[in-house]
Parts: structure tokens; C-alpha cells; sequence
């Protein structure tokens, strides 16, 4: 992309979308919708290139939220079939890291089942971050809220990303989780921000929400002070025994649209097609990429549950005539 071009469309950055205009963009016909999404998303990005990460669950378990779409909530446990497990060793997290790397991702992601850290676990998980550093990936981790002072160590270890998600809407939050605030939620994500660490920050499709959710949760990400370089778009894992579980099904093409209407109102982000993938149809993911998704979650597993194979993801790109990103 010729450098003229770039600053010309960063001028055009967006943050003070209404959420009636953003649904009215949901409300565009689907072929309409795709197509504009497809023309904002070459207008950034080379449309067959897909960036890779591959994720890391490195404490399972335990969680004191309670997130009712997450199978590693303390309060969700005599329900869920899940063995809590204590932080990794930092030698276990660099060995995944490089079949991660051998495997083809570019970015490491490490999860870990927090509140928030204290700060000798947060020593811990800086070793992690130096050394996947110097291994040549990229780094990203997503371990609950932080203080400042936590951020700035995060920084000083060289961290390139910080995952935290907002979720849904500020108005469907308490029929995901009360154990904690939206503006909380923004905090963390204001400190990660003014660090100078880029920010992963998405949400969940299909817990029960209304379009005017999904529409309120995109315009909340385009409308914050800068948009999340990254933005991770999950479709629900139903988990049995989460309270959540028994969400109805979203319609694919309703789940095609949050991503194309993420990719117009996000021109430069990378939007990530994350959970949900192993459940789609090869179709639907095509589908995705086409409506501007260029990056997924890459490996056999997610956090806790399976991911689509690494075999299949391999296939699917062959067939598909997509590249990994470098
Ligand atoms: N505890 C940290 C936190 O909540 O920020 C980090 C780990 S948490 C599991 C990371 C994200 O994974 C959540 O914010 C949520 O968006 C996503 N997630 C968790 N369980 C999911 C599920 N069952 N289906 C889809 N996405 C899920
Ligand atoms: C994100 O937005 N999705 C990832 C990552 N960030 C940490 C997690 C997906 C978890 C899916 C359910 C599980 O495996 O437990
Ligand atoms: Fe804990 Fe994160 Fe799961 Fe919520 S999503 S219960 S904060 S691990």
C-alpha cells in the first residue's frame, strides 16, 4: 500500500459513531454489506493474507468472575467438567511457544484464568513475555485487569499486545457478568492504551444479545480514543454447564455481518474471526474473510476447548488461495 494512500485513509478514522448508525449498516442488504466491506477492507490490506495466533492457556481454572460464558469461573465449577490447574512453568510456556512458531504463527497469545494478577504471578508471566519475545514472535496476554504500575512492567518486558475484551453492550453486561463494571473493563484498557501496548479488544456473539447490542459494542471499540489494533469476534463456545450454555444459536449470516460492519467501521484494524471457528463450515469462514476478517486463532486448541485443526486450517487456506501473514 503506497504510503500516501495509508495517511490519506487514516484521516478517515472514525470515533464518533452513533449506534443507530451502525445498525443501520447491520440493516444494509447482505451483498451490499460484503461488498462495501470488502472495498474499505483492500483499501488497507492485502485481502489474501491472513495473520495467525496461537493461543495458550497458562492458569487454568478457578476465576473468581463469573463470566456467564466462561467455563473457567470458580462460580460455574461444580457444573463444568474442568481441573483447575496452577500458573505454568515458564520453560513448559516457551517449548508451546515454539511449536507455535515451527506450526507458522506469528503472535503467541497466553491466557490466564484471572481477576486480575498479583504482582509475584505477574513476575512470572514477564519472564514468559521476554523470552517468547526473544524467540522472535510477537506476544500478546490476556490476564484479567491491571493496575498502572502492572502495565508499566508489562511494557518494560517488551509485551506488543494486551487482550481484553469488552464483551457486549454496556446495557446486556449484567446478563454476562456482575462481578464487575464495563468502565472497569475501560480502565484497564485506557492504562494499556496510554503504555503505548497495542490493544486486542472484541466481544462475544450469540449470548442472547440483540442487534442494537452488537451494533452498541462495535461503536464502543470505534469510539474509543484510538481503535484496538486487534479485534478478536468470537461466536459463543456453549460450554455445557455455563450459564450461558443454553443460548439460542445466532444466525451465521447475522455473525457475517458483526464482522463486516467491524471491518467498515475499523478500516485499519486487524478483525479477528476467534472462538466459534470450529463449529463453521468451511462457506461461513470464507464468508468472513470476504466480509474483512484477517486474522484467527491458529492451533488445535483455544483456551479450554478445541479450535478448528491446524490440518484443516492449513487445507482451508490452500483451497482458498490464502498466506499466513509473515
Ligand atoms: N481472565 C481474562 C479476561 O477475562 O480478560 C483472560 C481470559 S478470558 C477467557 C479471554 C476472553 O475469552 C474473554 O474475554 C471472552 O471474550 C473469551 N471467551 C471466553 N470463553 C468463551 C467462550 N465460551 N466462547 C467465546 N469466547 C469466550
Ligand atoms: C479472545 O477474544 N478469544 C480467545 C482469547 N481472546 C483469549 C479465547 C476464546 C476462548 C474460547 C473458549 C475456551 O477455549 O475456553
Ligand atoms: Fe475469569 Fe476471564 Fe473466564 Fe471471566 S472470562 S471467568 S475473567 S477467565
Amino acid at each position: 500500500m503506497p504510503q500516501a494512500a495509508h495517511r490519506q485513509a487514516a484521516s478517515d478514522l472514525r470515533h464518533d459513531w452513533k449506534v443507530a448508525e451502525v445498525e443501520a449498516l447491520f440493516s444494509t442488504p447482505f451483498m451490499e454489506l460484503l461488498f462495501q466491506a470488502q472495498q474499505v477492507h483492500r483499501r488497507h490490506f492485502d485481502p489474501s493474507v491472513i495473520q495467525a495466533s496461537s493461543l495458550l492457556n497458562i492458569k487454568t481454572g478457578g476465576c473468581a468472575e463469573n463470566c456467564g460464558y466462561c467455563s473457567q469461573s470458580a462460580h460455574h465449577e461444580k457444573k463444568v467438567k474442568l481441573e483447575r490447574d496452577t500458573l505454568m512453568e515458564v520453560d513448559v510456556v516457551v517449548a508451546e511457544a515454539q511449536k507455535a512458531k515451527d506450526s507458522g504463527a506469528t503472535r503467541f497469545c497466553m491466557g490466564a484464568a484471572w481477576r486480575n494478577p498479583r504482582d509475584e504471578q505477574l513476575d512470572v508471566v514477564l519472564e514468559m513475555i521476554r523470552q517468547v519475545k526473544a524467540m522472535g514472535l510477537e506476544t500478546c496476554v490476556t490476564l484479567g485487569m491491571l493496575t498502572a504500575a502492572q502495565v508499566a512492567k508489562l511494557k518494560e518486558a517488551g509485551l506488543d499486545y494486551y487482550n481484553h475484551n469488552l464483551d457486549t453492550s454496556r446495557e446486556y453486561y449484567d446478563k454476562v457478568v456482575t462481578t464487575r463494571t464495563y468502565d472497569e473493563r475501560l480502565d484497564t484498557l485506557a492504562e494499556v492504551r496510554k503504555a503505548g501496548i497495542n490493544v486486542c479488544a472484541g466481544g462475544i456473539m450469540g449470548m442472547g444479545e440483540s442487534r442494537t447490542d452488537r451494533a452498541a459494542l462495535l461503536a464502543e471499540l470505534a469510539n474509543l480514543p484510538e481503535h484496538p489494533q486487534s479485534v478478536p469476534i468470537n461466536l459463543l463456545v456453549k460450554v455445557p454447564g455455563t450459564p450461558l450454555a443454553d443460548s439460542p444459536d445466532l444466525d451465521i449470516f447475522e455473525f457475517i455481518r458483526t464482522i463486516a460492519v467491524a471491518r467498515i467501521i475499523m478500516p485499519q484494524s486487524y478483525v479477528r474471526l476467534s472462538a466459534g471457528r470450529q463449529n463453521m463450515h468451511d462457506e461461513a469462514q470464507a464468508l468472513c474473510f470476504l466480509a474483512g476478517a484477517n486474522s484467527i486463532f491458529y492451533g488445535d486448541r483455544l483456551l479450554t476447548t478445541d479450535n478448528a485443526t491446524i490440518n484443516h486450517d492449513r487445507d482451508l487456506f490452500r483451497r482458498l488461495d490464502l498466506t499466513p501473514a509473515a
